[in-house]
């Protein structure tokens, strides 16, 4: 019965009161969760979404409660994530920092309590979302939009309900945390998330935003770059490069777009070794190619293989390469594998 009850509620939540419920009366539903000696303790898994809707309703609650915490679970290792953090100044700190204890109102942001461990046993006060509606939890107030791109675009309705201006920081969150929950509105999105993405368009800082999306490469992996430049070998339109080992196979898609933007190549192939496995990321232009394919048909009985037309990876244990030493893979290995089929 008290199941039945919590399914109606979530419900309700999700589905009629959208167009029941104004702006207004979800912010004052909201609000009424909370009182003056409140200490809030805002969950986050940290992306540009969630960490801009944990800054919003920090503003929604300055003057209304003591204070507000903003806590993650996990080690942020994205490294456009981490210039947004830096950047902007928002003041998280990771949970298992914090005394849950010492905070009696919670907030999950972004996400429903069954999307983590760490959520699963908190018995949240607030819980804002925009991913499909889960079951077998509850909480004091709801608001659950799965239709919506972002929840900073719901963030973005509550400031305005409550007469907010948002600051520049604060808008050039929202407007990044849209614009990458949408992939830029390539994907599901409501007008609503494109009022509320206008809105910010006259606040938000462009430059920032740029910046943030720009930033994906650690200045120490400029190195790779130098490999990458020295030991190219090209043989009819295909760039080879064995890089060697790296600290994250990630070094190795930037590396491989950037040759794609060579007028010469009509494939890029580029390897590097990271732990125990050889990674090796293929890029053309998918014009009467095959990426996926050509993966599967030089790596594919090594290990996995495949993509799609213009972009496509493979992953293989060193150990099935039939390597005495990883060091004794080079460009000329790399080349002999990813074109022995032509033979
Ligand atoms: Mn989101």
């Amino acid at each position: 019965m008290k199941n039945q009850k919590r399914l109606e509620k979530i419900a309700d939540t999700v589905t009629r009161s959208e167009s029941r419920n104004s702006a207004l009366a979800r912010l004052n539903g909201f609000w009424e969760v909370f009182e003056k000696d409140d200490n809030v303790l805002i969950f986050i898994s940290a992306d540009p979404d969630a960490l801009a809707s944990a800054l919003a309703v920090k503003r929604l609650l300055r003057y209304r409660v003591q204070n507000v915490t903003i806590g993650y679970p996990n080690e942020i290792r994205r490294l456009n994530n981490l210039e947004m953090v830096k950047r902007l100044r928002i003041p998280i700190e990771r949970l298992h920092t914090l005394k849950l204890g010492d905070y009696n109102r919670k907030v999950l942001l972004d996400s429903q309590p069954p999307h983590q461990p760490c959520f699963e046993k908190v018995a949240f006060d607030v819980v804002i979302d925009h991913h499909p509606v889960t079951e077998q939890w509850d909480a004091r107030f709801i608001d659950i939009r799965p239709n919506y791109g972002a929840v900073s675009s719901i963030m973005v309705e509550y400031l305005r309900a409550a007469g907010i201006k948002p600051s520049v920081a604060l808008a050039t969150a929202l407007f990044y945390g849209i614009k990458v929950d949408t992939h830029n509105f390539e994907k599901n999105a409501l007008p609503a998330d494109g009022t509320s993405f206008r809105y910010l368009f006259n606040i938000a800082n462009l430059n920032l935003v740029r910046k943030l999306e720009l930033t994906d490469l650690r200045r120490s992996e400029l190195k790779y770059f130098k490999t990458a430049l020295a030991d190219l070998k090209v043989s009819k339109g295909k760039a080879f490069v064995h890089i060697g080992r790296v600290w994250s196979p990630d070094i190795l898609v930037i590396i491989a777009d950037f040759l794609n933007h060579v007028d010469q190549f009509s494939w890029v192939i580029v390897s590097g070794i990271h732990g125990e496995r050889l990674v090796v990321i293929f890029r053309c232009d998918g014009y009467r190619k095959n990426a996926g394919n050509m993966a599967q048909k030089t790596f594919g009985k090594f290990g996995v293989a495949g993509g799609h037309k213009e972009a496509a990876r493979a992953e293989v244990q060193l150990k099935n390469l039939e390597l005495s030493d990883s060091q004794d893979f080079t460009t000329n290995s790399l080349i002999r594998l990813a074109t022995r089929h032509e033979k």
